[in-house]
């Protein structure tokens, strides 16, 4: 059962099947380590519905919304994604919030397929087509992580308020959806991270040991996992919140190989003890990635 002011809740390899609730949804991620759960806790009373492959809860001026959906039935990778977020961006533009800050995506098999036929690339295509007006504002921050579930099944889910947020680049970065045409023939669609409109929490995009528009360190965990951190650490000097993560930034690290998962927990363990963490066997969406970092930084403990 799920308290009345929450807004979603996820778990990740947790058992059983959850509750029957349209803010209840299963990650298709595996968990290295414990299962593990997220909640969202909003003030304010909030009220959720389902519409066909999508389900919805808003409360206190925040909108969760999320679709599921089988890329057998739209064609392949890219109608997927497009349907997905058609469904998504269609219920924003008529909802009161708005202002899309943070989306999550999981697909199968995400490095499948070679050059421009990777799966990850059509998803991009797929995506950026049914962005539509929502998304003109400027993207959310985001994160693109593979699953090894049914390789078909899409998962998207976002975070919108009925104010604006702030777009927070990173100086490290080239900005994604200015990557060059290396990277695919569409440039991946999102912000490095957002400022909630309150100004209070910075939602963190995936962030990986990517400079400029390259990749850093190929087949090395150690120095992946430092070069992350200094992105991490260069988008929160960025978005103006003070530097470190402790116990008001929980993370989650996407971790490609499950033999890495002790790598990444001692190196938590140095350099952000505090910090809530959890792992997640999941695969970046550039081949040579080995780690991803994601979550959100509290201005106040
Ligand atoms: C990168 O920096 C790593 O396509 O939504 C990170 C976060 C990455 C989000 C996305 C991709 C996405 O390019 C990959």
């Amino acid at each position: 059962m799920l308290s009345p002011s929450t807004l979603a809740a996820f778990g990740f390899g947790t058992p059983g099947t959850g509750p029957d609730d349209p803010r209840w949804l299963r990650v298709a991620l595996a968990p290295l380590g414990e299962p593990a759960s997220e909640v969202w806790e909003v003030n304010g009373e909030v009220v959720a519905g389902r519409e066909g492959e999508l389900r919805w809860s808003r409360g206190g001026g925040w909108l969760f919304a999320a679709v599921e959906c089988h890329e057998e039935d739209h064609g392949g990778t890219e109608g997927a994604a497009r349907h997905a977020y058609r469904l998504l961006s269609g219920f924003v533009a008529g909802a009161a919030e708005q202002h899309v800050q943070r989306i999550w995506n999981y697909l199968g098999a995400i490095n499948e397929g070679k050059d421009d036929d990777e799966r990850y690339k059509h998803f991009c295509t797929g995506r950026i087509g049914g962005m539509g007006d929502v998304f003109a504002q400027g993207f959310p921050a985001a994160t693109a992580i593979g699953h090894h579930a049914d390789p078909g099944l899409l998962q998207v889910y976002l975070l919108a308020t009925d104010r604006p947020g702030t777009r927070v680049e990173n100086p490290r970065q080239v900005s994604a959806w200015r990557y060059p045409r290396q990277y695919g023939r569409t440039p991946p669609s999102f912000a490095r991270a957002t400022l909630l409109p309150a100004g209070d929490a910075l939602a963190i995009s995936g962030t990986a040991a990517v400079v400029g528009h390259a990749s850093a360190h190929a087949g090395d965990i150690e120095a992946q996992l430092a070069e992350t951190q200094r992105n991490l650490d260069a988008l929160l000097a960025a978005g103006g919140l003070p530097g470190g993560f402790g116990a008001s930034a929980p993370l989650k690290a996407y971790v490609r190989h499950p033999e890495h998962a002790d790598a990444v927990r001692a190196f938590a363990e140095t350099h952000f003890p505090d910090a809530p963490l959890v792992l997640l066997h999941g695969d970046i969406c550039r081949a040579e990635l080995l780690i991803e970092i994601d979550g959100w930084r509290y201005r106040h403990p």
